[in-house]
């Protein structure tokens, strides 16, 4: 596969990983990062060998934003014109389920990151925000959306209207992680969080997730009657079949992801 200049890419098993890797900037996201990234999440995605990906930084920086030496000479024309950072649209739009793990900073373009992850495993290091106030700006990929699906109007004003950063502890406590671990564990317990996913069927993974997530796309009413159709949809799945065999013949399952 590709080598890479911003990021490395790993495979473990079923588990895709891909390690922001810009340490002179923070793993700050300038346009080529973002291209590798979404290349490599793409390339995994596509791959029926891979049932999770974990996307991650370094202990110090998850990410601290988009990169704003890139961005400072640009005018309105250019981000315009260029659609400036909507490649990460694409890693949005998996459909593997992806963890972000978290440790240190997570801000603005790198905090919009992780909440496009479906799952996000924060050290006790890590620090969220959107500061692009600070700069004169605002959120440009999903920040102002995402965050205030998850954390509420009241803190997602706070935050981006300050640009205040928020602790692992405020994070957990508004509905923005889904896990708080020791920063020295963080690589380890996401590692076996996506094992575990990776170890289900595929298609029923894909299903779940995108039931999930059809709740922040529709009404409650549409939302339920999506799901339903989409549950009825795993009786056709030979893991379906094997999963509901397995359970009342009292063994584990051997999922096929088909
Ligand atoms: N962009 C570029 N370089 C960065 C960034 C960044 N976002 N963050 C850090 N760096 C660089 C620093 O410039 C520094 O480089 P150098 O050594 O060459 O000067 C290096 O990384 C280390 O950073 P610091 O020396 O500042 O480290 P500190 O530990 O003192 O501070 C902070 C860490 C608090 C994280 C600090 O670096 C900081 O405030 N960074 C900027 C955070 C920020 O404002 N992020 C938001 C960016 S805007 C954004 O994300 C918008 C997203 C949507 C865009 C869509 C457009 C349409």
């Amino acid at each position: 596969s590709a080598t890479y200049e911003n990021i490395t890419v790993r495979r473990e098993g079923r588990v895709g990983v891909i390690t922001l890797d810009r340490p002179e900037a923070l793993n700050a996201l300038n346009l080529a990062l973002g291209a590798e990234v979404v290349a490599a999440a793409e390339e995994m995605d596509a791959d029926r060998g891979i049932g999770a990906i974990v996307l991650t930084g370094s202990e110090r920086a998850f990410a601290a934003g988009a990169d704003i030496k890139e961005m400072a000479s640009r005018g309105y024309a250019d981000v315009a014109l260029e659609d400036f950072f909507s490649t990460w649209d694409r890693f949005a739009a998996l459909r593997t389920p992806t963890i972000a793990a978290v440790s240190g900073y997570a801000l603005g373009g790198g905090c919009e990151v992780a909440m496009m992850c479906d799952l996000l495993i924060a050290a006790e290091s890590a620090k969220f925000g959107q500061p692009e106030i600070t700069l004169g700006t605002i959120p440009g990929i999903g920040g102002s959306q995402r965050l205030t699906r998850a954390i509420g109007k009241a803190k997602a004003m706070d935050l981006v209207l300050t640009g205040r950063m928020m602790d692992v502890t405020e994070a957990e406590r508004s509905g923005l992680v889904s896990r708080v671990v020791p920063t020295a564990e963080l690589l380890d317990v996401a590692m076996e969080t996506a094992a575990k996913i990776a170890s289900m069927s595929l298609p029923a993974a894909y299903a779940a997730k995108e039931a999930v997530a059809e709740a922040f796309e529709t009404t409650l009413a549409a939302g339920v009657r999506f799901e339903r159709r989409t549950f009825h949809a795993t009786f056709a799945l030979a893991d379906r079949a094997e999963g509901m065999a397995a359970f009342v013949e009292k063994r584990r399952p051997d999922f096929k992801h088909a």
